[in-house]
C-alpha cells in the first residue's frame, strides 16, 4: 500500500463503469489535477468521454484482461450500476493480490455486504447516501427556519434582552448566553448575561476572567428594563420559574414543561447548549468576536469532557468550526491544571486592573504569596490584541515584586526596569523578560505593618504605574480598563 504522501501527490485511479455516477467522479477528479483511467464497455460512451480529453477504453469490466490494464493505479473505484458486474470486477482484482484501494458501489444493503466480504475498501450504498443527503437537506433547511424565527422575537425587542443563566453557571451557559448576546448586538439589540448565586469553581471564574466576559448578578438589575427574556443552558441549573419567556435554548429538556417561549429550541441529540448556539453563528453567517469563539469552544469541551463523553457529530462539526476563531493559548490557560488556584486569582486581578496606554499594559494584583504567578500574568495579558509591553506587580511579604514582558523590539523592558527601579531595587532579565524586587519600605518611606496594607497597596499602585509609564516614555493615565 501506497504512504498517504505519495497517494496525494502520484495517485493514478481507475473508474470501471463510468454512467452518470462514474462521469462525476472522473469529472471531479480531473479537475483535481488526478490521473483517472477510465474503463467501459458501452463504445458511445467511451468515444464521448475521449471527446472530453479523458483517457477512457473499451472494455468488458468483468473480464480479467481489464484487471490487468489498471495495475499501475492505486486507488480503483468500481461504479457501473451493474452489481454483479462490479462484484466480478472486485473479485478479479482481489484475485490478482492487487492491494489497490477499492471502493465499490452496491444496490442495497444485501449486495453491500457481499461486497465487503468480496474484500471492497469502501461500499456505497446509493439509497442509504441519498437518505443521508435527504437527512441533512432537512437539518439545514430547520436551522435555516428557526433562524429567521430566533431573529424575528430578538427583533420584537424595544428596550433590552435580558439572558438569563442559572445558579452557578458553568462554561456551556456562559458561553451559550455570550454567543446569543452577539446574535442580539448584530441585530442592534442589547443584551445583559444574568446569573444568579455566585460564579463558583475557581475554572469558571478564570473562564469569565481570562475572556473578559461581562456577567451581571440578578440582584442588580431590575427586569422591568428587558422586554425580552431568554434562558439559555437552564434546565440543568435548577427549576425556571419563569413566566414571561421569550427564547429558550437548550440541550436538555426540563423534568415539567414549566417553560413556554415563543422561540423554542431543545435538542437533546447533541451534548451542550454552545453546540446549538454555534450552529445559529454558521447560519447567521456572523463574525465571532475571538473570545465568544474561545468561550463556545470550551463550552463544548467542557461538556463532552474533551469529547470523551456523549459527544455528537453536531458537537464535533461545531468545534471544528470554531477552532480556528480560537484563542488557544487562552483555552490552554483555562483548563491547566498547572495553573493554581492563586494563579488563576492573580491572573483575574491583574485583568481587572490593568490599564493600558498606546500598546502597553501595566497592572497590579494585589497582595499574593505565589510569586510566580506574576510572571505568568504577564505573559498571558501580551496575548490581548493590541498589546505590546506588559508588567503586572504585587506585593508579598514587604516587598513589591514586579514581572513584565515586551514582544515590541524597539522596547528593551530589562533596560525600562532598570530605568525605572534600579536605585530601589535590583533589576533582573533581558529585552523581552525582566523582573524586579523593590523593598516596600524604601518604596513608600513607610513602615508595613498588618493596618496600612490597603493604603500601601494604594500608594504603591499609583507609584509603580507612573514610574513605569514614564519609563516607557509614554503618559500614564491613559485608557483605563472600563469593566
Ligand atoms: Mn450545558
Amino acid at each position: 500500500m501506497s504512504t498517504g504522501i505519495t497517494m496525494a501527490s502520484m495517485s493514478r485511479y481507475a473508474i470501471l463503469g463510468c454512467g452518470s455516477v462514474g462521469h462525476a467522479v472522473a469529472e471531479e477528479l480531473e479537475a483535481e489535477g488526478k490521473e483517472v483511467e477510465i474503463i467501459d464497455r458501452d463504445e458511445g460512451r467511451v468515444e464521448a468521454l475521449r471527446d472530453q480529453d479523458l483517457d477512457a477504453h473499451t472494455a468488458d469490466i468483468r473480464d480479467e484482461a481489464t484487471v490487468d490494464r489498471i495495475t499501475d493505479c492505486d486507488v480503483v473505484l468500481i461504479l457501473s450500476s451493474d452489481v454483479d458486474a462490479n462484484a466480478a470486477a472486485l473479485a478479479n482484482i482481489r484475485e490478482r493480490g492487487g492491494d489497490q484501494f477499492v471502493v465499490a458501489r452496491a444496490s442495497d444493503p444485501v449486495s453491500a455486504d457481499e461486497l465487503t466480504d468480496l474484500g471492497a475498501d469502501v461500499v456505497i450504498n446509493p439509497s442509504a447516501v441519498i437518505a443521508n443527503s435527504a437527512l441533512r437537506a432537512l437539518e439545514t433547511g430547520e436551522l435555516e427556519f428557526k433562524a429567521r424565527n430566533l431573529s424575528e422575537v430578538i427583533d420584537d425587542t424595544d428596550e433590552r434582552m435580558a439572558i438569563r443563566i442559572h445558579r452557578s453557571p458553568d462554561p456551556d451557559s456562559i458561553a451559550s448566553a455570550a454567543a446569543l448576546r452577539e446574535i442580539a448586538a448584530s441585530r442592534d439589540v442589547e443584551a445583559d448575561i444574568i446569573y444568579e448565586g455566585e460564579i463558583g469553581h475557581q475554572e469558571n471564574r478564570a473562564f469569565v476572567n481570562l475572556l473578559g466576559i461581562e456577567l451581571t448578578s440578578e440582584t442588580d438589575v431590575d427586569f422591568a428594563d428587558y422586554d425580552t427574556i431568554a434562558i439559555v443552558d437552564y434546565a440543568k441549573g435548577g427549576e425556571p420559574d419563569l413566566d414571561d419567556v421569550d427564547i429558550l435554548v437548550d440541550h436538555f429538556e426540563a423534568e415539567d414543561d414549566l417553560v413556554e417561549a415563543r422561540f423554542t429550541d431543545v435538542r437533546p441529540n447533541v451534548s451542550a447548549t454552545s453546540t446549538i448556539l454555534t450552529k445559529y453563528v454558521q447560519e447567521l453567517d456572523l463574525t465571532l468576536s475571538q473570545e465568544v469563539a474561545t468561550a463556545l469552544l470550551y463550552g463544548i469541551r467542557a461538556e463532552t469532557l474533551d469529547f470523551k463523553r456523549d459527544t455528537t457529530p453536531a458537537d464535533l462539526t461545531a468545534a471544528a468550526y470554531l477552532y480556528p476563531f480560537a484563542d488557544h493559548d487562552t483555552l490552554e490557560q483555562v483548563e491547566s491544571p498547572s495553573m493554581s488556584p492563586e494563579t488563576l486569582d492573580v491572573l483575574a486581578e491583574a485583568i481587572r486592573n490593568r490599564e493600558v496606554s498606546g500598546s502597553h499594559l501595566v497592572s497590579n494584583a494585589g497582595f499574593i504569596r505565589d510569586r510566580d504567578a506574576l510572571a505568568q500574568a504577564a505573559q498571558h495579558l501580551l496575548n490581548l490584541e493590541g498589546i505590546t509591553t506588559t508588567a503586572v506587580f504585587a506585593i508579598a511579604d514587604d516587598t513589591i515584586y514586579l514581572a513584565a514582558r515586551s514582544k515590541d523590539i524597539r522596547m528593551n523592558i530589562g533596560k525600562v526596569l532598570d530605568d525605572a527601579f534600579g536605585e530601589m531595587g535590583e533589576a533582573k532579565g533581558h529585552s523581552t523578560d525582566a523582573s524586579v524586587e523593590i523593598p516596600l519600605g524604601i518604596f513608600t518611606g513607610i513602615e508595613t505593618s498588618e493596618d496600612n496594607r490597603e493604603t500601601l497597596l494604594a500608594l504603591t499602585e499609583e507609584a509603580v504605574r507612573k514610574k513605569l509609564f514614564d519609563a516607557m516614555g509614554v503618559d500614564s493615565g491613559g485608557e483605563t480598563n472600563g469593566s
